[in-house]
């Protein structure tokens, strides 16, 4: 038997991480842990990114990104461009297992969330419409694409199988429409069961350029742990996209990237192109939850 293992992008990941530990300390398998992790983060109005409360796109609505990711079979589910539900990551598990396909859009994945029953509910809060109206005028943040983060968890459970997922409210006051990387397969997430799962936060349109998310697990399949396998893979991005953009040290929001990831046999790694991204992480080994800093990488330039 493996020890089970999971990990969630940024400080608020944190309570992913506790939610989805005691069900996989339960023996309880990974998908679900991970999906019960991420509803967590989906529905606190503090999360400013992620589910209620998150960022609105250009004309107000918050539209959101979410997906699951099996590693036994490389089964997807995935939803974008989704209102009116707090947990679009629960509509991404019904696509995941009822239905052929993988991906669902806006009106049709509202719909057949409904015709599963899922609960539908505000997604606009006091602060929010706040943080979108100063936004609109230039007040704080400036008017460019900055606020967006993504919760991202990735898990191995004492079967030895893992899953990964995510979920965002994406870039603030993207074009209504605008699909980010966390619903992309092999971009925002990915899952093996035969080498480990990454996931991903950070500027969408850098990340799925590079299939960052498949590109780490396909260096640990080669052989590199968790942590060399999101070092070599962003530095491969940033380097491969010197000549069009700098991404290198990144001090612009909109120019962040940061990647997690856990190996078959439960080692976690992180990167990132700016020193503000933390995760959190806890073991069956290990049962207390740690806040860490993740290495930077870039070209020193
Ligand atoms: C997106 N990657 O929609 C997401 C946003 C994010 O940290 O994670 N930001 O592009």
């Amino acid at each position: 038997m493996v020890e089970w293992a999971i990990a969630a992008t940024w400080p608020f990941g944190r309570v992913a991480v506790e939610a989805g530990s005691q069900l996989l300390a339960e023996g309880i398998g990974v998908i679900d842990a991970v999906e019960e992790g991420i509803c967590r983060v989906e529905v606190d109005p503090a999360v400013d990114s992620v589910g209620v409360g998150g960022i609105p796109n250009l004309v107000g609505d918050v539209e959101l990104d979410a997906a699951l990711m099996r590693g036994s079979d490389l089964a997807v589910g995935a939803v974008a461009s989704v209102t009116g539900f707090p947990n679009p990551v629960k509509i991404a598990r019904l696509v995941l297992e009822k239905t052929p396909h993988h991906v669902l859009v806006g009106q049709g994945a509202e719909r057949f969330a409904d015709s599963h029953g899922l609960a539908r509910g505000p997604l606009l809060t006091g602060s929010s419409i706040e943080a979108w109206n100063k936004r609109c005028q230039g007040i704080g943040n400036s008017s460019s694409p900055t606020g967006h983060d993504t919760v991202g968890v990735v898990a191995l459970d004492s079967a030895g199988k893992i899953a990964a997922g995510t979920s965002t409210s994406g870039m603030a006051l993207k074009l209504p429409g605008r699909v980010g990387d966390s619903p992309l397969v092999g971009a925002g997430f990915y899952a093996d069961d035969v080498s480990g799962a990454a996931v991903a936060t950070g500027c969408g349109e850098y990340i799925m350029r590079g299939c960052l998310s498949f590109r780490i697990v396909e260096l640990m399949a080669a052989g590199a742990t968790a942590q060399e396998a999101c070092e070599e893979g962003l530095l491969g991005l940033i380097k491969r996209l010197r000549n069009s953009v700098t991404l290198d040290d990144a001090q612009e929001d909109g120019k962040k990237m940061a990647v997690l990831a856990i190996d078959k046999n439960g080692c976690v790694g992180a990167a990132a192109n700016h020193g503000d991204f933390q995760f959190a992480r806890t073991s069956a080994g290990d049962p207390v939850i740690h806040l860490v800093r993740a290495a930077k990488v870039g070209l020193g330039r």
